[in-house]
């Protein structure tokens, strides 16, 4: 018998949407009855409109809708379609599938990660820290499919001007600002590609991994993340995340599955239903998950994060950064802010309409930080090896 339980359960991708169905059902009900969803909206002062937080601090996540413009996502959708293109035609491999050097050979991290279609690489083990205690359902790929998949894409900001300019969007951050404080750091940067019928889990679990115990522990102290979508989300495909889950501390997912019959189907969880350049915010501390897209449509996520500076100052590596035995100290935190400053004017050379950001740390050294030959050599190439996980 199939199993639409946890693990690999052999089990086809019909069978694996019929199981499903109802659960996605139910959740995109729950999902479109919640009120945190809406344009940006700011107060007389600029920042946030405080309705907006309150929401975002109830139920720890927000969905912005109609964030880009057509221009700003077509720009996007093309870079990204490109870096996707010019992965290497397999794991190692030199030489991209049209038989050209693959992108990123010379990026100080390798910017792909591959997976085996459908499945799920986190779930069970040991990696990033083992924040993914239990394995999501692996359907079985329809025959024909290809041995791998990209599933994650790294450093796209030194691999694609439209998402370079795209973390200096002023909105975003602005509300960067209206949540972390002025200081606000940057946490990564990550494109999870999600092909259908071939796109892998993301197993539950919560992102932050260093405070926990923390005399200063509060619900917003791991930072959060964006995701721009760019294309429509659908219950098969999107994020899921737990409403309120930010709150109540270090989560035991395995014994959540364990308690729902060893089912994935977590109650109470819903999804983040998007249209095309939509954007999110998800606390970190949410538990949250993604399934196998076993769904004819394609998703596509922006994804990257900010920080409370003195959440990260001071603390050691991890997730990502786990080995390199670095302590996030302010020069780190300064040099991987700076991309900020370089993303905000690489934006106003295209936007000249805009105003632009006023990121505050760097109020004094805007001229310093011009997006130009130098600044790319020297603050964005490699810049992702300076990333402030927690
Ligand atoms: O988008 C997804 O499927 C997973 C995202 C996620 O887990 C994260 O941003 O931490």
């Amino acid at each position: 018998m199939p199993s639409e339980k946890t693990g690999n359960g052999n089990i086809s991708t019909q069978e694996y949407s019929d199981s499903m169905k109802e659960y996605l059902e139910k959740g995109k009900n729950l999902a479109l009855s919640m009120d945190n969803r809406g344009p940006i909206r700011r107060q007389t002062n600029g920042m946030l409109h405080s309705n907006i937080l309150d929401a975002f601090n109830e139920y720890g996540f927000y969905i912005f809708e109609n964030v880009l413009d057509e221009e700003e996502l077509n720009d996007i959708r093309s870079d990204t379609a490109d870096m996707i293109e010019r992965a290497p035609a397999e794991p190692g491999s030199a030489l991209d599938k049209k038989g050209r050097p693959a992108l990123g050979r010379d990026f100080a991290r390798e910017p792909y990660t591959f997976i085996k279609p459908l499945s799920d690489p986190w779930g069970g083990t040991n990696l990033l820290n083992g924040r993914h205690p239990s394995k999501m359902v692996e359907p079985k790929p329809e025959e024909g499919a290809p041995e791998y998949v990209v599933h994650l894409m790294y450093g796209m900001c030194e691999a694609m001007p439209a998402a370079l300019r795209l973390y200096g969007h002023p909105d975003l951050l602005m509300i960067a600002e209206s949540i972390n404080g002025e200081d606000f750091v940057p946490y990564n940067d990550a494109i999870f590609v999600k092909q259908p019928g071939l796109g892998g889990s993301v197993a539950w679990h919560q992102d932050g991994v260093t405070h926990w115990k923390s005399k200063n522990w509060d619900e917003g102290i791991h930072g959060f993340n964006f995701q721009v979508q760019l294309y429509e989300t659908t219950p098969a495909n999107s994020l899921w995340v737990i409403p309120g889950s930010h709150k109540n501390g270090k989560a035991d997912i395995k014994g959540m599955i364990e308690r729902n019959g060893g089912s994935i189907q977590l109650p109470d969880a819903v999804p983040l239903i998007c249209a095309p350049g939509d954007a999110t915010i998800v606390n970190r501390q949410m538990v949250h998950g993604s399934f196998a897209n076993a769904s004819p449509n394609i998703r596509i996520s922006i994804t990257f994060g900010f920080h409370r500076r003195k959440s990260v100052l001071g603390q050691k590596a991890a997730l990502g950064m786990n080995g390199t035995n670095a302590v996030y100290d302010e020069q780190r935190i300064f040099e991987r802010a700076a991309v900020i400053q370089v993303a905000i004017d690489a934006r106003r050379q295209k936007y000249q309409n805009e105003n632009s950001f006023d990121y505050k740390p760097f109020a004094n050294l805007k001229d310093k930080y011009r997006f130009n030959d130098a600044t790319f050599t020297s603050v964005i190439k490699g810049y992702n090896t300076k990333d402030l996980a927690i």
